[in-house]
């Protein structure tokens, strides 16, 4: 397993499965699991400080309100972790944001945007790291980019 997805709640998951349905596209080996700082602090324990000898390369964390998942996920693996602040519904995210992304120095998160776009990048970003080490998953990362790019038309159309 090369990256592993975990998430707060179940109520995460309909944002969070964007991250894995990026990774599904770029054949990138992932695993999924709710993993609550507050509510099974144990499972954090135990999932974090595994993370590494495990053998995967970078974890995608998701979680909404005061949303310490990915920074006390990152106070306990060396891997990399990307933070998605999930759209919370009293303040539309900006505390989720504002939990994740502001990390004392010395323990990064790094962070992506609120909602869909944090975790359809996360996952793009998850697969960049794997796609270091995996030519396979660096192809499919460059066609995806490509593809992106011609989708892309030249003038905007009435109909579209
Ligand atoms: C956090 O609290 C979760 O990450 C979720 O975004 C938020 C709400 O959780 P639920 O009350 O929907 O389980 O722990």
């Amino acid at each position: 397993m090369d990256v592993g997805i975990i998430m707060g709640s179940q109520s995460d998951w309909e944002t969070m499965r964007h991250a894995a349905d990026v990774l599904e596209r770029l054949g990138v080996a992932h695993e999924v699991k709710i993993v609550s700082a507050h509510r099974t602090p144990q499972r954090l324990v135990d999932y974090a400080t595994s993370a590494r000898e495990r053998g995967l390369k970078c974890v995608i964390a998701g979680a909404g309100g005061a949303a310490h998942l990915p920074g006390m996920c990152a106070s306990m693996t060396p891997l990399p972790v990307f933070g998605v602040p999930v759209q919370s519904k009293a303040l539309n995210g900006m505390d989720s944001l504002l939990s994740i992304v502001q990390m004392p120095a010395g323990v990064p998160v790094g962070t992506l945007a609120i909602g869909r776009a944090g975790a359809v990048n996360a996952g793009l970003m998850a697969a960049s790291v794997v796609a270091l080490l995996d030519d396979a998953v660096a192809a499919r990362l460059d066609a995806f980019r490509a593809e992106q790019t011609e989708a892309v038309a030249d003038e905007p159309r009435d109909d579209a």
